[in-house]
C-alpha cells in the first residue's frame, strides 16, 4: 500500500491526502495510492463528498519528470483514475496551494470544485520540458476558462494567478491564507455549503469550451505562427492540434488526440534536452564541500565598484529583488553617467509595459551613489567590476579587503582572470570569490561562480542562493583561463578564424552554427560584443604567456582591431552594417586572402567547405575542452557545463547543451573526427588533442549522462 496518498475519514467527509514532498510530485506511487483512495471512497457510502489535499509546501506540481524517460512510462494509469474521480456521483473538492502545475493542475481539474489559497499559482508547464500536458490538460483547460486563454496559458507555459484563475473560472472560490490546516478547514466548510445547496458533481468534461474571439481562421494561424516562432521544438504545434481538437470534437476523441501527440513529444530528441536542463538546473545548486544545511550569510545590503554597463547591469539584478545598492566610481560625471543609463533602462521597460509606472521611481530608490570607496563599508557583499586588467583589479582587491567589514563576502565580476591571485591580494581569501556576469547582466540568466582554492563554503554557498533570489542560474566554475565558458569559446574561435583564412565567409559559418539553433554564429556574436573587445582579451593573454606558438592563432582578430573595424559599433567588423543588419563585405575577403598568404594557410573554394566541417571544426573542438573542463574538476558535471551554454551563449535548450548534444552524436564520432582533423592538418599546436577522459569514456562505454560513472 502507498503511503504518499490516503483516505482520510471526517467525519461524513473523505479527505484524499497526498504526502509526497517537496512538491508532491506524481510518482507511481502516489498515483496507485490515489487510485487505492478513490477505490476506498467509492466503496464508502457513508461518505457524502471528496477534499483532495496535498501536504507541505505546495499542491501537486506535475507528473514525475524524472518519470518520463523510464522504459514503460505511460499516462494511462493516472489519467484513468482522473476520469474516475470525475465520474463519481457525489462532489469531489480540490483544495489548491502553493505552484499547481502540470499534472498537479490536470487532477484539479478532474475535480467538480476547485478553491485556492490567494496567490496559489496555477498553470501547465509542459511546454518548457518539450512536452504537452498529457493528462488531458489540453482537453479540459479549454472547457473550464475557453480555448483562446487555454491555448495561451498551454503554449507560454506561464502559471497565472489565484486572482486570475477565479476571474477564468478555473477556481471556483479563494480563501484566505494560514497555513494547510486551515485551508482543509475551509475547503470542508466549503462542502457542507456545497451540500446544502445541493449542488452535485459538475464535470469538466461535460462542458463545451467557450469560443469567445475565436475565429474561424484561429488555429490555422496559431498553427502558422508555432510553425514560423516554434518550429525547432516538438510541442508548441501540437498544442494548437490538441485545443483545436478539444474546441472541435468530442472529449473521447480530443482525448485521443492528446494521447498521440503527447506520446510523439515525450519521445522526441529535444524533449529529452530540456528535461535533462531541468534536471541540470537544480543539481547545479548541490556543490561539493558545501552541506545542504550550511548556515547562509545574510545578504542584506550590496557594494558595486564601478557604474560601467557591467557596473549597473550588475546593481539592476539586485534593485530588482528588492535588495538596496551602493555604486561606487571614481568621478561623479562617470557616476551620473552610469547611474542614467540605469534609469533610462527601467523607464524603457515601464514603457514596454514590463515594469508598472511607479517601479522605476522605487528601483532608482534603492541605488545609492557614492564616490568614497569607504561607503561600501556596511556592505554584505561587495563585487568589483572596474577595467578587466590584473594591475588594477589587484589593486582593488586589496582595498575592498581593507574597506569591508568582516564576514563581508567580496567578489570580483572578472571573465578571465585569476581569481586566487586576486584573492590573495584581497587579504581575505577565503572570503572572495568570482562572480562572471554574462552581458547585459541584467537580462542575461548565467552567473558563472568562480570557486578560489581558499573560498570558504558558506561564502560559496550563500552567493549560489543569493543568485537564485536575483533570478539568475548559478553555475560553480574552479579557477582557469576563461572559466567553464570562454575557456570553451576559445577553439570554437579559434576554427571560425582558421576556416576565414581557408575560404569560407562569415555569413558561411555562421549560417552553419545557426543551423544548429544558435541565434548567432561566431562572427556576428564577436562583432556584436566588439572585435576590439575581443582581440585585446588574445592579446592580454599572449603577454601572459598563454598563447600557442603559432603566429596565425586569432590572426584575423587581431588584425581586425588594427584596421579598427570593430564591429557593429564602428559600421564594420566582420561584416559592414547597415544599421544594425550585417551585410556580407569583400573586404574581409581581402583580408582572410592576405592573412592566408602570410601565414602559409592553403585556399580553398568556398563551396569546398561544407556546412558539416563547419559544425564539426568549430563545435566538437569546444566538446573536447568541456570533457578537459570535466576532468580537470573546473566544472562539478556536464550539466553544469550545459548549463553555461544554454543561459550564457544562446546554445539552443532543444539540444541540451553542447555535452548533451555530445551524447546525441556518440563519443566515438565525435573522437574519430578530432583525429581525423588533427592528421589532416597537421596537429603542431595540440589544437585537436583528444581529452583523455573523452578516451576514457569512448573504452568504458559511458555517455555523458552516466555522469559521475562510479
Ligand atoms: C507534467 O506534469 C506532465 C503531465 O501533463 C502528464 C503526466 C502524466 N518531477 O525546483 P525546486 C524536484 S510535467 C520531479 O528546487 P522550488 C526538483 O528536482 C511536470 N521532480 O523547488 C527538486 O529536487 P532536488 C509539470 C520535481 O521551490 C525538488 O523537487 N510540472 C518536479 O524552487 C525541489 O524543486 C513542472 O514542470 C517534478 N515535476 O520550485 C513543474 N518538480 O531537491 C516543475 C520539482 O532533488 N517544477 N521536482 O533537487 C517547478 O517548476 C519547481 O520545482 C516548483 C518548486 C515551482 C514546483
Amino acid at each position: 500500500m502507498s503511503d504518499l496518498a490516503t483516505l482520510q475519514v471526517h467525519g461524513t467527509i473523505g479527505v484524499l491526502r497526498i504526502h509526497n514532498p517537496p512538491v508532491n510530485a506524481l510518482s507511481p506511487k502516489v498515483v496507485q495510492g490515489i487510485k487505492n483512495a478513490v477505490d476506498q471512497f467509492e466503496a464508502d457510502r457513508r461518505l457524502q463528498a471528496l477534499v483532495v489535499h496535498a501536504d507541505g509546501r505546495t499542491f501537486v506540481a506535475g507528473g514525475d519528470i524524472a518519470e518520463f524517460s523510464k522504459p514503460g512510462f505511460e499516462a494511462k494509469t493516472f489519467n484513468g483514475t482522473l476520469a474516475r474521480i470525475e465520474s463519481l456521483d457525489r462532489p469531489v473538492i480540490a483544495a489548491l496551494h502553493g505552484t499547481v502545475l502540470g499534472g498537479g493542475l490536470e487532477l484539479a481539474m478532474a475535480c467538480h470544485y476547485r478553491i485556492a489559497v490567494e496567490g496559489t499559482r496555477l498553470g501547465l508547464p509542459e511546454v518548457l520540458l518539450g512536452i504537452l500536458p498529457g493528462s488531458l490538460g489540453t482537453q479540459r483547460l479549454p472547457r473550464l476558462v475557453g480555448a483562446r486563454l487555454a491555448l495561451d496559458m498551454i503554449l507560454s507555459g506561464k502559471p497565472i494567478d489565484a486572482a486570475k484563475a477565479l476571474d477564468s473560472g478555473l477556481v471556483d472560490a479563494l480563501v484566505e491564507p494560514g497555513g494547510n490546516d486551515a485551508l482543509l478547514e475551509r475547503a470542508l466548510v466549503y462542502v457542507q455549503e456545497l451540500l446544502g445547496a445541493g449542488k452535485g458533481p459538475r464535470r469538466t468534461r461535460d462542458r463545451t469550451p467557450a469560443m469567445e474571439g475565436i475565429e474561424a481562421d484561429f488555429f490555422d494561424k496559431a498553427l502558422a505562427e508555432a510553425k514560423t516562432k516554434k518550429g525547432a521544438y516538438p510541442a508548441p504545434q501540437r498544442i494548437v492540434r490538441c485545443v483545436q481538437a478539444a474546441a472541435t470534437l468530442p472529449f473521447e476523441e480530443g482525448e485521443a488526440v492528446e494521447a498521440a501527440l503527447f506520446e510523439e513529444c515525450r519521445a522526441s530528441p529535444q524533449s529529452v534536452a530540456m528535461r535533462h536542463l531541468f534536471f541540470a538546473e537544480r543539481a547545479a545548486g548541490k556543490i561539493p564541500g558545501v552541506p545542504a544545511d550550511f548556515t547562509a550569510r545574510p545578504i542584506r545590503k550590496v557594494g558595486v565598484l564601478g557604474a560601467g554597463t557591467m557596473g549597473g547591469g550588475i546593481a539592476m539584478n539586485f534593485a530588482n529583488a528588492g535588495i538596496p545598492v551602493t555604486i561606487v566610481e571614481t568621478s561623479a560625471e562617470a557616476l551620473e553617467r552610469g547611474l542614467g543609463i540605469v534609469r533610462k533602462n527601467y523607464e524603457a521597460s515601464a514603457a514596454k509595459g514590463k515594469l508598472r509606472p511607479d517601479d522605476p521611481a522605487k528601483r532608482m530608490a534603492l541605488l545609492t551613489g557614492s564616490l568614497r570607496v569607504e561607503d561600501l563599508a556596511d556592505c554584505d557583499l561587495v563585487i568589483e567590476a572596474v577595467f578587466e586588467n590584473m594591475d588594477i583589479k589587484k589593486q582593488v582587491a586589496k582595498q575592498l579587503g581593507t574597506v569591508c567589514k568582516a564576514g563581508a563576502i567580496i567578489a570580483s565580476n572578472t571573465s578571465t582572470l585569476d581569481v586566487n591571485i586576486l584573492a590573495q591580494a584581497s587579504g581575505r581569501p577565503a572570503d572572495f570569490l568570482g562572480t562572471h556576469f554574462f552581458s547585459p547582466a541584467n537580462v542575461m540568466r548565467l552567473l558563472e561562480i568562480v570557486r578560489g582554492d581558499a573560498t570558504a563554503p558558506d561564502v560559496l554557498g550563500t552567493v549560489v542562493k543569493l543568485a537564485r533570489t536575483i533570478g539568475k542560474v548559478p553555475v560553480v566554475s574552479g579557477v582557469c583561463y576563461g572559466f567553464i565558458g570562454n575557456r570553451m569559446l576559445e577553439p570554437y574561435l579559434r576554427e571560425s578564424e582558421f576556416l576565414m583564412m581557408e575560404g569560407a565567409s562569415p555569413a558561411q559559418i555562421d549560417g552553419a552554427i545557426q543551423s544548429l539553433g544558435l541565434p548567432m554564429g561566431p562572427c556576428r556574436m564577436l562583432d556584436l560584443a566588439g572585435l576590439d573587445v575581443a582581440a585585446k582579451v588574445v592579446i592580454e593573454r599572449g603577454k601572459a604567456g598563454g598563447l600557442p606558438d603559432d603566429p596565425s592563432y586569432r590572426a584575423v582578430v587581431q588584425k581586425m582591431m588594427a584596421l579598427g573595424r570593430f564591429g557593429q559599433k564602428t559600421g564594420a567588423g566582420y561584416y559592414r552594417y547597415d544599421g544594425r543588419n550585417p551585410v556580407p563585405d569583400l573586404e574581409v575577403e581581402r583580408i582572410c586572402v592576405a592573412l592566408a598568404e602570410q601565414h602559409g594557410i592553403t585556399r580553398r573554394k568556398s563551396s569546398d567547405i561544407s556546412d558539416e566541417e563547419i559544425i564539426e571544426r568549430c563545435v566538437y573542438p569546444l566538446i573536447n575542452e568541456g570533457a578537459k573542463i570535466l576532468e580537470e574538476e573546473i566544472a562539478y558535471r556536464p550539466g553544469d557545463i550545459d548549463l553555461v551554454w544554454v543561459n550564457g551563449y544562446g546554445f539552443p535548450d532543444f539540444r541540451g547543451g553542447p555535452m548533451h548534444m555530445a551524447d546525441t552524436i556518440g563519443l566515438q564520432k565525435i573522437a574519430a573526427r578530432l583525429d581525423h582533423y588533427g592528421s589532416q592538418r597537421g596537429d603542431r599546436h595540440g589544437y585537436w588533442s583528444r581529452a583523455g577522459l573523452l578516451t576514457e569514456m569512448i573504452t568504458g562505454g559511458h555517455r555523458f549522462a552516466d555522469w559521475p560513472f562510479n
